[in-house]
């Protein structure tokens, strides 16, 4: 049967399991718009901003493990899109991003709202692509949901031109897709499983660093049976908490700029280190040159371009990280570990970093931790970028699996409340709070529209400390106490939501934080919570930039740890 350009894009969609579109029409969308109404299998939601479409089909996609998609118009909405494309880029999450594109005549022309986007997102999308032969477009959607979810998943772009959009061809959707420049690599090599088994074996101070990979591929078990049958303590990247009970005797939080103490001086005392789907991150490594000085390192990864890029590896394992840890386990021996344990136990005692302040002030970190309390960790967390970020990353205890959405490597502010609310819809189940900064919260505030008008029940906790919090902790501590233009001055955040019809409260003292967090919790819709917390608390420890992961500041007497890694 012939169908037009827009008939074959949802038909194709239908096809590959989507059932959300987040998106805003434009003239060069018109056409797909036009035709939602004979699919209402596909339900669309109306953002405000497409920089919410990419983050809310991002968020949606970490939720489900699904590829998120999302759609806008040429021109100012495709470069909208460019953010939220950059950061699921390089989180690895799969996205398939559509584009409207300017029919084809006017390509080349500078025609109204013409942008080569395609060109633009080179560098920020697995593959991308311009249709221009509405033959070729069931192939290039089924093309483009194969690369976004397999391997190391990722976002791809479709640009369809108007007139593509109109034309009509034969639908046949292809079962198989023909790429031979494109090859997943997904068994480990044995030979390489061998050696790596070895190494562990034979390992006195062993860790594991696991990363979003982990997560990706679903590996929660075979990371377990590892930890477990070796008796080697895990630590985490941000993207990598979840991947393991938080509460487990094993578990070390996580590591790096922000990290624990005991988790920095687990990494850099250790004699064997397993990285299972990390990439090795300046954030997670600090000064990489000074990185575990004494270890031999197993890089497991899906991407062969990850392996030594950042610190080498003695053993490389490219695979997907549970089929390669299930190879792995069965050549693993039991082992203790008693007084490499015991020594992490004693760095635990002595870097009690996570313990929050008693006192009256209202902090950021209790806020986070009493929001653990409320859910027993049975909630979704989706975080902004910055001190809320690394707040919600320590304090809150991961004892769910898979319960972290952060956007680690891009950091966009502005993250959180367009991804929270793509994983609300992804997991409507699920308790989702969203932990937002008073600045990112305002990059993206628009979507409190969305969420009310495609009734969202996300609870919306803003980490209210009237500074662009984690950028003033670096005038504090490494330019000389000057605080340029990071104060805020902000806007009534209760009032805000009261506009959008989201109820709301405001809470000052601790003792209202715990009767405001249940409040939301018992509110059967969206609900925020404009917590106004300690302007100028700090997160620590921090390794100062250059410095190696031991070299840690610490809470009170603000000095260099200076341990010799
Ligand atoms: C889009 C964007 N612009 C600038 C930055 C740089 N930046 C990183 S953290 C931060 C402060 C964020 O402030 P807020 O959202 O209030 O979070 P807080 O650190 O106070 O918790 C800034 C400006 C960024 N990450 N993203
Ligand atoms: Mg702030």
């Amino acid at each position: 049967m012939r169908k037009t350009g827009a008939q074959i894009l949802c038909e194709s969609l239908i096809k590959e399991g989507v059932e959300v579109i987040f998106g805003i029409l434009g003239g060069c969308v018109l056409p797909i718009y036009d035709t939602f109404p004979q699919y209402p299998q596909l339900r669309h939601i109306l953002v405000r901003h497409e920089q919410g479409a990419a983050h809310a089909a991002d968020g949606y996609a970490r939720a489900t493990h699904k590829p998120g998609v999302c759609i806008a118009t040429s021109g100012p909405g495709a470069t909208n899109l460019v953010t939220g494309i950059a950061c699921a880029y390089m989180d690895s999450a799969p996205m398939v991003a559509i584009t409207g594109q300017v029919a084809r005549p006017f390509i080349g022309k500078d025609a109204f709202q013409e942008t080569d986007i395609t060109g633009i997102t080179i560098p920020i999308t697995k593959h991308n692509y311009l249709v221009t032969d509405v033959a070729e477009l069931a192939r290039t959607v089924k093309e483009a949901f194969h690369i976004a979810r397999t391997g190391r998943p990722g976002p791809v772009l479709i640009d369809i031109p108007r007139d593509v959009q109109q034309e009509t061809a034969e639908f046949v959707y292809p079962d198989k897709v023909d790429l031979p420049g494109y090859k997943v690599i997904s068994r480990g090599h044995p030979a390489q499983i061998k050696k790596a088994a070895k190494l562990i074996n034979d390992a006195e101070q062993p860790v594991i660093i696991a990363g979003r990979g982990v997560i990706i591929s679903q590996a929660y078990d075979e990371l377990r049976e590892l930890a477990e049958k070796a008796q080697i303590p895990v630590v985490h990247t941000l993207l990598g908490l979840s991947s393991f009970p938080g509460d487990h005797i094993l578990d070390l939080g996580m590591m790096g700029m922000h990290g624990t103490g005991y988790a920095n001086m687990a990494v850099q005392n250790a004699d064997v280190i397993v990285a299972i789907g990390m990439r090795f991150d300046d954030r997670a490594t600090a000064n990489a040159a000074a990185f575990a000085p004494e270890a031999r390192i197993i890089h497991i990864d899906i991407d062969p371009a990850e392996i030594g890029k950042n610190v080498p590896a003695h053993v490389p394992v490219v695979g997907d990280t549970r089929s390669v840890l299930t190879a792995l386990n069965q050549e693993i021996e039991k082992r203790e570990h008693t007084a490499w344990l015991s020594q992490i136990e004693q760095w635990r005692n002595e870097f009690r970093s996570s313990e929050i302040r008693p006192g009256d002030e209202l902090l950021p970190q209790y806020v986070v931790q009493q929001i653990y309390e409320a859910t027993q960790g049975d909630a979704l967390i989706v975080t902004g970028v910055g001190q809320n970020q690394m707040w919600a990353a320590r304090y809150f205890t991961y004892v769910k699996l898979d319960s972290l959405i952060s956007a680690g490597g891009l950091g966009p502010m502005g993250f959180e409340l367009p991804a929270a609310m793509g994983a609300k819809v992804g997991r409507p189940d699920e308790v989702v709070w969203c932990i937002a900064g008073d600045g990112g919260f305002q990059m993206t505030i628009q979507e409190l529209a969305t969420i009310t008008q495609e009734n969202i029940a996300v609870k919306i906790a803003v980490m209210d400390n009237g500074y662009l919090g984690m950028v003033r902790q670096w005038q504090e501590l490494f330019y000389g106490r000057r605080y340029v233009d990071t104060k805020l001055w902000n806007p009534d955040f209760v009032k805000i939501a009261e506009a959008y019809d989201i109820p709301g409260l405001r809470v000052r003292r601790r003792e209202e934080v715990m009767p405001a967090i249940m409040k939301a919790m018992d509110y059967p819709g969206a609900f925020l919570i404009d917590f106004l917390v300690e302007p100028e608390e700090n997160v620590y420890p921090i390794v100062p930039p250059g410095e190696s992961l031991t070299r840690f500041l610490q809470p009170d007497e603000l000095r260099v740890r200076g341990r010799k890694a």
